[in-house]
């Protein structure tokens, strides 16, 4: 039977090089367990004398004492450890800079439109919306349209009651602006448009324009021309040139479609992809408004006159960023998307 002495010499070196919880838990048995070589030697006191039980039974408890001691820090120190090697791995270091979220961009037609627009607003023009669900009235009638204009068709208007429409055009919003202010009017009105035109690469059943209206007293054909020559030039560059081609369009008299000089090949390449080889893009309608188109807004058409013009934002923004197919607007593609990004 080894001594109470070389036992406690013995646990106290294994219990200092034990390497984990499990090999602790294997010692406190070893030798506090049931058969533990401590726990045996408790029990073979009986054998001794009475008087020498008394004192051996002292120092073997106290062996005992120091055993689980020294297991019982063992386990703290495991734990601890334990603890630390957690709070290493779950770390924060709050002064790391925040991951960076993308914040994004404004669309193509949002970035186009407020282009078009601030244009217009530094030549005094105010920025006026409207509803996209119209009347007959304010979409067809008030804009001189004859009853039997083609547009008002089933084949090109989303009726949505025989009186009621998804407007074509955001002129019902001029339209509302002549009915409540009185001259001098300088608006421009951006927004979405219904069609229904089957969508191809340059057509969508829903897009958008951006209508522009002066009314006063003296305007001409010849401020129309330069106003228009003005925002060619203000948005595709200095040296485009503009040219004005007799039209049609009931809500104007005299009416006119405005072609811009190329702005890539200026007119010396006839294979351009932009101007087709023409030289020329035709980029927005214009036109003096017609009387009967004042007189619904109550306006004396002996004193006041006014031009108008329209154009599509997707067209614009299509031949200002070389984009040739007008549904990458709408597919939310970020392929496309980040290319604007600012
Ligand atoms: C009022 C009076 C006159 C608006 C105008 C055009 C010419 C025009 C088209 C361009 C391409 C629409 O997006 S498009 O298909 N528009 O050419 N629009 S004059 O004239 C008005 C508007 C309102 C009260």
């Amino acid at each position: 039977m080894k001594k109470a002495e070389e036992i406690f010499a013995e646990a106290k070196g294994l219990i200092e090089r034990a390497a984990d919880p499990a090999a602790i838990e294997e010692l406190r048995i070893r030798y506090l367990g049931k058969k533990g070589e401590v726990t045996q030697i408790l029990k073979g006191m009986g054998q001794l004398a009475p008087e020498e039980r008394k004192e051996f039974g002292m120092k073997v408890n106290r062996i005992k004492a120091d055993v689980e001691g020294l297991i019982e820090d063992k386990k703290r120190g495991f734990e601890q450890a334990g603890r630390s090697l957690r709070l290493a791995a779950e770390k924060i270091d709050v002064t790391e800079p925040g991951r960076d979220v993308p914040a994004g961009t404004k669309h193509m037609i949002t970035i186009t439109i407020d282009e078009i627009s601030g244009i217009f607003m530094n030549m005094g023009y105010s920025v006026t919306e409207g509803p996209e669900v119209e009347t007959v009235f304010h979409n067809f009638d008030a804009l001189n349209a004859a009853p039997n204009h083609p547009s008002r068709e089933l084949t090109d208007t989303f009726y949505i009651t025989e009186n009621t429409l998804l407007r074509t055009q955001t002129s019902p919003v001029q339209v509302r602006t002549l009915l409540s202010q009185a001259p001098p009017v300088k608006v421009v009105s951006p927004g979405r448009c219904f069609r229904t035109d089957t969508p191809d690469a340059t057509h969508s059943p829903m897009f958008h324009q951006i209508e522009g209206l002066l009314v006063d007293e003296g305007v001409r054909m010849t401020d129309l021309k330069g106003t228009l020559d003005l925002f060619a030039k203000r948005m595709f560059g200095e040296g485009v040139r503009t040219k004005f081609r007799p039209h049609f369009f009931p809500f104007t008299e005299p009416s006119a479609e405005m072609d811009m000089s190329c702005f890539v090949c200026g007119g010396e390449d006839p294979s351009c992809r932009v101007c087709k080889g023409s030289g020329w893009i035709e980029i927005l309608g214009c036109g003096m408004v017609h009387p009967n188109v004042l007189k619904v807004g109550g306006i004396d058409t002996e004193r006041y006159t006014g031009f108008a013009f329209g154009m599509g934002v997707e067209r614009i923004a299509m031949l200002k960023h070389g984009i040739d197919d007008i549904r990458l607007f709408y597919e939310n593609d970020l392929r496309f998307v980040q290319q604007f990004y600012g």
